[in-house]
């Protein structure tokens, strides 16, 4: 069977072989959804993708970053239009299902035209969880999404190409199910050669923690540039590397084998603290002085003296939580102009948790997908469960909290 997997040389040649042969398939998420829960529906339409392919050829098209509702940094400009491959090694993700970036998708096509585009939407008013999908009017009429009247096409913003890209059709859809269930639907009931499923997040995933997920997971490799400036950071404050903190990582994830325990990390502790929004929206979060007295145990427990701070938190917020730490050396990432200009927030974001990935001990912030995103890499890397499944407990809870895997920190 003919397979839709275009490298990077080749598919400038091959396109319009591929556009005749391939169906893409592109997705979008709702706006107001963060960096990392992007890349979690990134895994369900990967895996859907993969599953399409077994029946016929589907490419699957990245859809480009920007308009991420924490991207405010107001020195940071242009955080639009951002291909993948400035966040994530494209060969890793190819190495699990056949992608294409969208600028490569238009480059591909005849037209600037996505053929057909299905909004999901949740049932109104349901009882019972069964999985079922069905053509329905639009339930929010604010889906941004309009009918050029003279064209008789639908004009939207698609990633910021909203001057070149149109639809041919629109489609409400009442989804309840798990991303696999569009399978049939998606071979079946369209021709079209080009699919777009907005608000992906609405399918949920498949089986959540198979193999299949793990591989959807590993495939994310970060990409390069950004593991190397994590990586400096470790050699240069941290004394950490690969070698001797057992972290080797073999650059073909399929090849990549370990187990938990293997990896040592480097000798320092990283916390995840999340603020912002969390302060508002998310109950556990603990004052800086609790969250620095749960760290000082750990440190203490686990005879270590340099301290990785990842956070969102303003600069007053990080030194009035480095004073109460004040015996530890207590590091942050501070990127210079050069690499918050190329990298953006996204990249910065990437390489905090880079170096989180790589400490001997992890405490992140609960309900922080920015913090499972960490966990995750920390389980690829082979370290031990209890060296990274943990979270801060809030004031109340005081230092006894349940842990993400049903445990209790031993203070
Ligand atoms: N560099 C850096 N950025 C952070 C950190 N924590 C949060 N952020 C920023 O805040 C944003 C919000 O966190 P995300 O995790 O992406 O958003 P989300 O998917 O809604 O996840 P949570 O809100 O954390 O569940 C991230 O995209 C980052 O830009 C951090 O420790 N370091
Ligand atoms: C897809 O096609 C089948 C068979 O014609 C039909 O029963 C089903 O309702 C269609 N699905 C949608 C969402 O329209």
């Amino acid at each position: 069977m003919v397979q839709c997997t275009p490298t990077n040389t080749s598919f400038l040649i091959l396109a319009l072989n591929y556009s005749s042969v391939c169906v893409f398939l592109l997705y979008s998420v709702n706006y107001g959804e963060g960096f990392n829960l992007r890349r979690d529906v990134y895994m369900r339409m990967a895996t859907l993708v993969k599953s399409l392919n077994e029946d016929e050829p589907w490419l699957l098209v990245l859809p480009p970053w920007g308009r991420i509702y924490h991207w405010q940094s107001k020195d940071i400009k242009h955080q639009n239009k951002i291909p993948w491959s400035l966040f994530f090694d494209v060969a890793s993700l190819k190495r699990f299902v056949p992608v294409v970036e969208f600028h490569e998708f238009l480059a591909m096509s005849k037209e600037p035209v996505i053929e057909e585009v299905y909004y999901l939407q949740n049932y109104k008013d349901w009882k019972e969880w069964e999985e079922k999908m069905e053509f329905k009017p639009c339930n929010n009429e604010n889906h941004y999404y309009w009918k050029n009247v003279e064209t008789g096409f639908w004009e939207s913003w698609f990633f910021g190409y909203e001057d070149r890209v149109y639809a041919k059709k629109f489609q409400c859809v009442s989804y309840m199910g798990h991303a696999g269930f569009m399978k049939p639907f998606l071979l079946k009931n369209t021709t079209a050669r080009s699919v777009m499923i907005e608000r992906a997040e609405t399918a949920l995933h498949d089986r959540f923690g198979d193999t299949s997920y793990w591989e959807a997971r590993r495939s994310m490799v970060f990409a390069k540039e950004l593991r190397d400036i994590g990586d400096e950071f470790r050699a240069k404050y941290l004394d950490s590397n690969d070698d001797t903190d057992n972290t080797v990582l073999d650059e073909d994830w399929t090849k990549m084998k370990r187990k938990h325990g293997e990896a040592k990390g480097g000798p320092y502790l990283a916390v995840h603290l999340r603020r912002k929004d969390f302060l508002r929206t998310n109950h556990n979060v603990p004052s800086l002085k609790h969250a620095a007295k749960q760290i000082k145990h750990l440190m203490d427990k686990h005879d270590l003296s340099k301290l990785f701070v990842a956070t969102d938190a303003p600069k007053e917020e990080f030194e009035s939580f480095s004073e109460f730490l004040e015996e530890f050396e207590v590091f942050a990432f501070r990127p210079n102009a050069e690499v918050k200009k190329q990298y953006k927030e996204g990249g910065l974001a990437i390489i905090d948790q880079w170096i989180c990935a790589h400490a001997r001990f992890f405490i992140g912030t609960q309900e922080s997908t920015f913090s499972f995103r960490i966990q995750e890499e920390r389980e690829i890397l082979g370290f031990d469960t209890k060296m990274t499944f943990n979270r801060l407990c809030d004031d109340e809870e005081e230092m006894d909290c349940e842990q993400p895997s049903k445990w209790t920190i031993e203070y």
